[in-house]
């Protein structure tokens, strides 16, 4: 397949300033009209090309004549065109129903909608469709009312009626140009809850959630997150809703989370319905974040779209930092960035430190699907983060202020944004630049020496960054580390927290008057999204968990020495757990802490993480490793785990103290459980019988996922009775069992795949067994390679599916250059045979050809 570089970018030869289109609706044949006012652009001479994809041209007509001097090349439409502007007009027929890949205009569960990013339209119609042609959108759609009585498109609703045959239409107006991945279209038979918004200059925004008449009494925390982001983007960011309607349709099949279609934004059902029985904190949560995001896309990937997909982290990296800023200002700031941190490290920086790596502005794709990723979106976000620290919060508003005023309506690229920066914020952002085109993720060693009877302490820094795939070399980056210093004896800060901007290979930093012996406190607020090596005792880590003002820091230092000690135990099979049993006791009995965040910080890293620590992946002994740790904290502190469960309860309600307190809860009941404690199997089934809402009844099911406990299967089994009709809460029982730690998962999870309940089809139910499975350390890497069989064959069969959700699905088993040679050959093995499948898409042969490099 061709590879696309960055450097081939060429201004469109031909503009589309307006685009009629006329869609005869049909599940199984829709006829669809395109009229396109084309205006060359670039280069004269050169034909119009419209991209296309999977539909039959019926008809092709220049300025209203019957034209047949066309060609297809490679399923794009040629037509040669002599002067400056003309109309062109094509007719195709396309197939929704048996669109099973989920791009263009496709069918979930009787709704007919549509999904175009990145480059879904295409499949719709005939269209130069690359994000840098910005049309005005006109759409009209008729269809059988029985069926589909609600037809939704862009922007503003202008007109509609009967028809005598059955049949309805309406007519949608877009006026704000936009490209062609931003387009939708729904028609279906749904309900709505309907909300308003007013703006800050005091218009009035129709505001509808749209679902099937049995999920409508799930969506009101998602138009509750609308409202709050609404008015959260006028407060922090000064940015106005500009359209008098704004449309979110929810349906189940989808293979991103969402997606910001002006206007009218499509869900994946998974981030729209909520409610105690079903949703858990975490998925509330999700779904006020995801609704955040997409909204915030209004501006920051609408009003400015990307002008080629190498550009892609201008909208998502920016979109993402504004959605967590967002979720932060509703709860626990601290907690919120855990947890962000805490995702950055389960799925960025092990694509950062693979055979999949690539810079927040790649250089070269095959299929540009497989570049939503962690890097662009998380590591995207962490490079918006760092430029507002630098900048300062009222340096970086203005400068995001001039961005969104120098180019509105425009296609833009990470320079303009970069560029905004600079202008407005005062700094030279020349060597910062390096974070958008050097992949990998930077390892800072910090060592830090005090002169024996007080005075001066000396902080050596260097830094080094890994070389990834095509970039052997690297040169040193710009690394904002905010630093502080505190005394070992006292517990008092010794200096005020500084901003060292690293950017050199090594640097010393020099500090006087430092009267007792310092204890480094270093990359607060995780300022910098780099590993730290430190050369910080048990002690001092301890020392730091219960006394750092920051409670990232906190946080940090308590992973720190739970890693340390977890490495040490999988690499000599035993380890001394005393210093981690103090910190995690001294935590749960600090009366002052949030209990948000107490949860947090009394969880031991995952066991990817801990792997990545290793030179080999052993994953029996990282898996034994933490097992031991799990347990013996589970029984040395056993009071304190009973006192944490037994704490205040109260009837559910969603706010920021309940949550933290469930979250307690349930992170208690798993270290009793971990100890074997006669009861827990009893404690963890009550609560499962008797919650009043799912993060408690999930919760109490994962503990029990992992135990020989009876009551298990059981829990299962009435689980699965409860919930057969919810298709996003059998999700979770598929998912719970894949990520189980128990020695038959493997086995459970081939035979799950089997389940009448499983099917390929729905990229949800897909993610939840294959893709919870491919994280699962223990059970995916069982020696004996039934994991990897497994997985490979479900790619095989969803490649032919859903190309698109197949490859994201692959990265587990680009991890093999990891593990041990046996288990190196069997990955190996398996992407080969993936790799030699025929009739591979281009979508799982970049990710697989590239996992074996
Ligand atoms: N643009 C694709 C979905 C999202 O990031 O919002
Ligand atoms: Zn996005």
């Amino acid at each position: 397949p061709a590879v696309i570089h960055r450097s081939d970018y060429r201004p469109p030869a031909w503009m589309v300033p307006d685009v009629s289109l006329d869609f005869d609706l049909d599940p199984d044949a829709t006829r669809v009209r395109a009229k396109l006012d084309v205006r060359r652009g670039s280069a004269a001479g050169e034909p119009l090309r419209l991209d296309g994809a999977g539909q039959t041209l019926l008809s092709v007509h220049v300025d209203g004549v019957a034209v047949n001097d066309w060609t297809l090349d490679n399923d794009a439409l040629v037509i040669p065109l002599s002067g400056e502007a003309h109309t062109v007009e094509t007719e195709v027929e396309i197939a929704p129903e048996a669109n099973s890949q989920l791009m263009g205009l496709y069918a979930s569960s009787g709704i007919l909608c549509t999904q175009c990013e990145a480059e879904g339209f295409r499949r719709i119609t005939y269209f130069p469709d690359r994000p840098d042609v910005l049309a005005r959108y006109r759409v009209r759609m008729t269809a059988d009312k029985a069926r589909f009585p609600i037809l939704l498109a862009n922007g503003d609703p202008v007109d509609g009626g009967d028809l005598d045959d059955g049949r309805h239409w309406a007519e949608w107006h877009d006026p704000y140009p936009k490209p062609s991945y931003l387009f939708a279209l729904v028609a279906g038979d749904l309900a709505v809850n309907r909300g308003s918004f007013t703006t800050m200059s005091g218009r009035e925004v129709v505001l509808g959630i749209w679902v099937r008449e049995g999920d409508l009494a799930r969506t009101d925390h998602a138009l509750h997150a609308l409202k709050l982001s609404m008015a959260w983007d006028e407060q922090v960011y000064g940015r106005e809703y500009d359209l008098d309607v704004f449309n979110i349709v929810a349906v189940d099949d989808f293979n991103f989370g969402a997606m910001e279609n002006k206007g009218l934004n499509i869900f994946n059902s998974r981030y729209i319905l909520a409610d105690p029985d079903t949703a858990t904190d975490i998925d509330y949560d999700n779904v006020a974040g995801v609704v955040a995001h997409e909204y915030f896309h209004n501006w920051s990937g609408n009003r400015i779209t990307c002008r080629d997909w190498f550009q892609l982290s201008l909208k998502e990296g920016f979109t993402v930092y504004r959605d967590q800023g967002f979720s932060a200002d509703q709860g626990s700031a601290a907690v919120k960035r855990i947890e962000d941190v805490r995702s950055l490290r389960a799925s960025q920086f092990p694509e950062d430190g693979g055979p999949l790596a690539h810079p927040v502005r790649p250089e070269s794709f095959i299929e540009i699907s497989n570049f939503y990723t962690a890097t662009i979106y998380n590591k995207g976000a962490e490079l918006i983060r760092m430029m507002a620290t630098i900048l300062g919060p009222q340096r970086f508003r203005a400068a995001t202020d001039l961005y969104f005023e120098r180019f509105d309506g425009t296609a833009a690229t990470c320079e303009d944004f970069v560029a905004c920066m600079e202008d407005a914020g005062g700094v030279d952002l020349s060597q910062f630049r390096l974070w958008y085109s050097q992949a990998g993720t930077p390892r800072v060693a910090a060592t830090l020496d005090h002169q024996a009877g007080g005075g001066r302490a000396t902080l050596r820094l260097s830094q080094q960054v890994p070389a990834t795939p095509g970039q052997p070399e690297k040169h040193a980056m710009v690394l904002p580390l905010k630093i502080r210093l505190f005394g070992a004896e006292t517990g008092r800060p010794l200096t005020d927290e500084q901003l060292v901007l690293l950017d050199q290979p090594a640097e010393t930093l020099v500090f006087e008057a430092i009267s007792e012996r310092p204890v480094l406190s270093i990359n607060r607020g995780f300022s910098a999204p780099v590993v730290i090596e430190s050369d910080r005792s048990p002690a001092d880590l301890a020392f730091l968990s219960g006394h750092d003002d920051d409670p990232f820091a906190r946080y940090e230092a308590m992973q720190q020495l739970m890693l340390d000690t977890l490495v040490a135990g999988a690499i000599e099979g035993q380890a001394d757990h005393r210093a981690v049993i103090g910190a995690v006791g001294a935590t749960l009995s600090d009366p002052s802490l949030d209990p948000a965040f107490v949860a947090e910080a009394v969880l031991l890293p995952a066991e990817g993480f801990i792997a990545d620590q290793l030179a080999t992946v052993d994953p029996e002994a990282v898996f034994t490793a933490r097992e031991a740790l799990r347990r013996d904290l589970g029984a040395q502190l056993e009071g304190q785990w009973r006192e944490a469960y037994d704490g205040p309860r109260a009837p559910y309600a969603y706010t920021p103290r309940d949550k933290g307190l469930r979250r307690l809860r349930n992170v208690a009941l798993g270290y009793l459980a971990a100890t074997g404690a006669e009861d827990a199997a009893k404690l963890a089934f009550t609560q499962f019988a008797a919650a009043d809402n799912m993060t408690d009844r999930q919760g109490a099911l994962q503990v029990l996922s992992n135990t020989d406990f009876d009551e298990r299967v059981a829990a299962f089994d009435i689980f699965f009775h409860r919930y057969a009709d919810n298709p996003l809460v059998l999700d979770k029982w598929f998912q719970t069992q894949a990520l189980s730690s128990r020695a038959d998962t493997a086995d459970v999870v081939v035979e799950l795949a089997q389940h009448r309940a499983f099917s390929l089809t729905n990229p949800n139910r897909a993610r939840a067994l294959v893709g919870a499975f491919g994280v699962n350390q223990r059970a995916f890497n069982r020696a004996d390679g039934v994991g990897y069989r497994f997985l490979a064959d479900q790619l095989i069969a969803l490649d032919r599916i859903n190309p698109q959700t197949s490859a994201k699905l692959l990265p587990p088993l680009g991890r093999w250059r990891r593990f041990d040679p046996a288990r190196s050959a069997l990955m190996r093995g398996e992407l080969e045979r993936i790799v030699a499948t025929p009739g591979l898409s281009k979508d799982l042969f970049e990710q697989a050809s590239k996992s074996l490099e």
